[in-house]
């Protein structure tokens, strides 16, 4: 069912009345050192909401320069722990107090449905910064037994000046995945936000300063990639790039940080796998791969984009996949509807061209396959069936609402398929048989394995990729050791009997 694609009463200039179209740069709002700006679009309706100040390489000078400063000579890294969380547990709090204003800047600038931002995105960023506010004073290095004549320990300490990118896909939980663990480890930051979603995170800062992080440890620049992004990438004074993006611009970023020896970790593309296999009841797994592939308009990067289907289940499935997937609404996300908009035009463009070569290179097309109205990025939800690995639309990273359904025979078979693709962010299985269940999650070369279920995101469970996804960790403990240092300190036993 389609909705009208722009049904709501929506005031742009209302919802961004408290949104500061600037860079962020040592505790001020401030305007690009070249005075330009760029446009950010709604994408209901591809009109102008705001012109944004758009940073390039002199404006990641004065950002690394004001972190470096904050970094080096404090307060922030030599404050406690337990300091740092207080400021940290009150952001969340603040954030809190104005998640409604939160998930509407959200949804008007990405396109997504108003009741995930709402019921997703922003909850999960509150109870993030909370999360990490809690590891702030729980950071301790360790005691070490050595052959008896010296006495040593690790400290775990700040990786010093870090520079983050971010995608438009999830703009705040991005920002949350990155921010809380560097800021909780007492590392400074410059964040390059995407120049499709640089409005939410703008508010943010200025929460950011109201619950008292010092001006430099929390920078935001929004920008383009090849000019902003790249520079930070480049610059002397960053310890450490984190990136979450294409696989693509994640090689250009450890080219870029190879001169300087910067820490790096990527959290890239996928084309992660759904495996269902015989017995599982039929109708909630239509349900869970469903929305495993067609959250957030398919542009996520653990997407289920390739269901694999046991063949005893799999002319059954395939019907009641396009039933359900026909069933799903498009709309005015500010509406209630399931999909809103794709969230700018090159990706439009790119996935109604792999909707285009799913159908000329021979997948059936169950439903969906073009836009939707005239106005707007949106497009309708589309399946294929009687898909082969060897087809595009099986081997790429669309990132957008299209599901690809396979046929399987053999275990042996559909994990071997399931790992040939080069991607390794996350995978799915659905079964009653536990050892069946055990021998996938094993055999799958993936950083996330969800069975029975998809998209289970925790705080404290960790997320990345294996093989072209990446490597490092976002999420709980482990998303820590991407901003610490461990240092060894070694000193002499003078009476090692004791
Ligand atoms: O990604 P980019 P785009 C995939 C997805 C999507 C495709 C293209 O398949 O269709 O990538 O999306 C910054 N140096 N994913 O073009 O370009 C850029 O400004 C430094 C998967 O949006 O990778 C933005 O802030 N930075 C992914 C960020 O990198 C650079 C989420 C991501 O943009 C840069 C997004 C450069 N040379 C897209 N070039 C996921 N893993 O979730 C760009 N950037």
């Amino acid at each position: 069912a389609v909705e009208s694609p722009i049904a709501q009463d929506v005031n742009p200039a209302q919802i961004l009345r408290n949104v500061r179209p600037k860079l962020l740069i040592d505790g001020d709002f401030v305007d690009a050192a070249s005075g330009k700006t760029f446009p950010v679009l709604d994408p209901r309706t591809e009109d102008v909401i705001a012109q944004v100040a758009e940073a390039d390489a002199a404006d990641v000078d004065r950002a690394v320069g004001a972190a470096r400063r904050a970094f080096d000579s404090g307060p922030w890294r030599k404050m406690s722990g337990r300091q740092r969380g207080r400021v940290l547990s009150r952001l969340a709090d603040l954030v809190e107090e104005r998640a409604e204003e939160f998930a509407r800047i959200e949804t008007l600038d990405n396109g997504k449905p108003l009741a995930m931002s709402r019921e997703g995105d922003i909850p999960f960023v509150v109870s993030h910064f909370r999360y990490y506010a809690g590891w702030a004073d729980k950071i301790s290095g360790k005691t070490l037994q050595t052959n008896g004549n010296t006495f040593a320990y690790t400290l775990h300490e700040a990786v010093g000046v870090v520079g983050q990118i971010i995608p438009w896909n999830f703009p705040l939980p991005m920002l949350a995945f990155k921010v809380a663990p560097a800021l909780a480890c007492g590392c400074t930051v410059v964040l390059k936000v995407a120049e499709q979603t640089p409005l939410s995170a703008l508010l943010f800062g200025e929460l950011a300063l109201e619950a008292g992080v010092p001006p430099g440890v929390f920078n935001i620049l929004p920008g383009y990639g090849p000019t902003a992004g790249a520079a930070l990438v480049a610059h002397p004074g960053v310890d450490k790039i984190s990136f979450t993006g294409s696989t693509e611009v994640g090689r250009e970023i450890m080219r870029g940080a190879a001169d300087g020896i910067k820490h790096v970790s990527l959290e890239l593309g996928g084309k992660s796998a759904a495996i269902v296999c015989p017995g599982v009841d039929m109708e909630s797994v239509v349900e869970d791969t469903h929305v495993a592939l067609f959250l957030n308009q398919g542009q996520a990067c653990c997407a289920a984009s390739r269901t694999y289907v046991h063949e005893s289940l799999y002319d059954e499935f395939v019907e009641r996949a396009v039933e359900r997937a026909q069933r799903a609404t498009v709309g005015d996300p500010f509406g209630d509807v399931q999909l809103g908009p794709l969230v700018d035009s090159a990706q439009f463009e790119k996935v109604l061209g792999y909707m285009r070569e799913g159908e000329a290179q021979g997948a059936v097309i169950g439903c969906g396959g073009s836009r939707v109205g005239s106005k707007g990025y949106y497009v309708e939800p589309t399946v294929f069936s009687d898909v082969r690995d060897e087809m595009s639309i099986a081997k790429e990273e669309i990132f957008g609402p299209v599901q690809s359904i396979m046929k399987w025979s053999s275990v042996e078979e559909v994990l071997d398929r399931a790992n040939a693709n080069p991607y390794g962010l996350a995978a799915g299985v659905w079964t009653k048989d536990l050892d069946l269940a055990n021998r996938l999650s094993r055999g799958l070369r993936a950083g996330t394995v969800w069975i029975n279920c998809y998209n289970a995101f925790d705080h404290a469970v960790p997320f990345g990729g294996y093989k072209m996804s990446g490597f490092g960790r976002d999420l709980g403990e482990y998303a820590l050791s991407n901003y610490m240092e461990v240092k060894a300190v070694v000193t002499p036993l003078k009476d090692p009997a004791w």
